[in-house]
């Protein structure tokens, strides 16, 4: 069995894993996701970004918006409405089910990455999930005004609109990574660094020590597919993060991020001329449209990263 280990954040993450998962085996792929998004509503753990991996690989997230569950309703949140002020976190009904059960396991004592293993079984997926630590880790953003906005007030109540200065990653100094995170890395043939937002989803799982260094020491060689092309930020909020650092929005700005760990990166085609740049970083270029709106592109972008892996491991990187 050829073993794959993805990191993973959201949206961007879920769109290429959902074309991975189609092309292995299922027991072939293991995917260690942020937490650092995880946030309570209601008293519930909601934990979007492991959520959004195990629905898609169950091919129960709707295939447009790619979170959540496809279709949901939110009668419950609006009944929720005579108790509270705003709801502006769109919880789903079907969705609540997964975040009741979460937080009951959680508050019996069970370790996140148990009850993430048990919720994947429950909607059918093999590959295995894992979080990136059982402890909890929380992503803030500091605004250029200076404020310290939990991730999903940013996001998704802020429409990350506010201007950012840096990101937090609270409590990941003395988080440990989950059971299975280390072996993960350290046993698979193949790596791959999916399409997500680096600063809000990969740096969280980087800053769990030891992560960092098994990445650093591994012999399988590393891909990516960049989020940004032709100049712009696939999704979300990442242009505005990469020019906050000074870096430049491009395949050559991640890069940048990603410093000492990229052996190969798929890029689009309206990239090409940033190639030679690449390669003299010494990191193999596929070009190819990355946008995966559809199954058949995430497909296809899956094949590609999966090929380049592949001649980087035979090449002896
Ligand atoms: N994203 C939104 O833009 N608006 C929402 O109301 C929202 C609710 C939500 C509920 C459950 C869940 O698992 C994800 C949800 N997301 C929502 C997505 C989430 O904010 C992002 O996908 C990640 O945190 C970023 O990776």
């Amino acid at each position: 069995l050829e073993r794959v280990t993805a990191l993973a954040g959201g949206v961007g993450a879920a769109r290429l894993l959902r074309g991975v998962a189609r092309l292995l085996p299922p027991r072939a792929l293991t995917v260690v996701v942020n937490t650092g998004d995880d946030e309570e509503f209601y008293g519930l753990r909601v934990c979007p970004d492991l959520d959004t991996a195990t629905y898609n690989l169950a091919g129960a997230a709707p295939p447009e918006r790619g979170w959540g569950l496809a279709g949901d309703s939110h009668r419950v949140l609006s009944a929720l409405g005579r108790f509270y002020r705003e709801a502006w976190f769109q919880l789903g009904d079907l969705d609540l089910a997964t975040h009741l059960f979460r937080t009951q396991a959680l508050r019996a004592g069970r370790p996140l990455h148990r009850v993430t293993a048990q919720i994947a079984r429950s909607f059918g997926v093999v590959a295995t999930i894992l979080p990136m630590s059982d402890q909890r880790v929380r992503t803030f953003v500091e605004t250029r005004r200076g404020e310290r906005l939990p991730f999903q007030e940013y996001f998704v109540h802020r429409r990350s609109r506010d201007p950012v200065r840096r990101l937090h990653y609270r409590g990941a100094r003395a988080a440990r990574p989950a059971p299975g995170v280390l072996t993960a890395i350290r046993r698979a043939e193949l790596l791959l660094l999916p399409p997500s937002n680096p600063f809000t989803s990969i740096r969280p799982i980087l800053a769990v020590p030891g992560i960092r260094g098994e990445l650093r020491r591994r012999r399988a060689p590393l891909v990516a597919v960049s989020p940004v092309a032709g100049g712009r930020a696939v999704r979300g909020p990442l242009g505005g993060m990469l020019r906050a650092v000074g870096a430049p929005v491009s395949p050559i700005g991640i890069a940048r991020l990603y410093r000492g760990l990229l052996d190969g990166m798929v890029i689009d085609s309206r990239d090409a001329r940033l190639r030679p740049q690449l390669e003299r970083r010494g990191i193999a270029v596929t070009l190819i449209d990355v946008e995966m709106d559809t199954m058949e592109k995430s497909m296809r972008v899956a094949r590609a990263a999966l090929a380049l892996a592949r001649e980087l491991r035979g090449a002896g990187t």
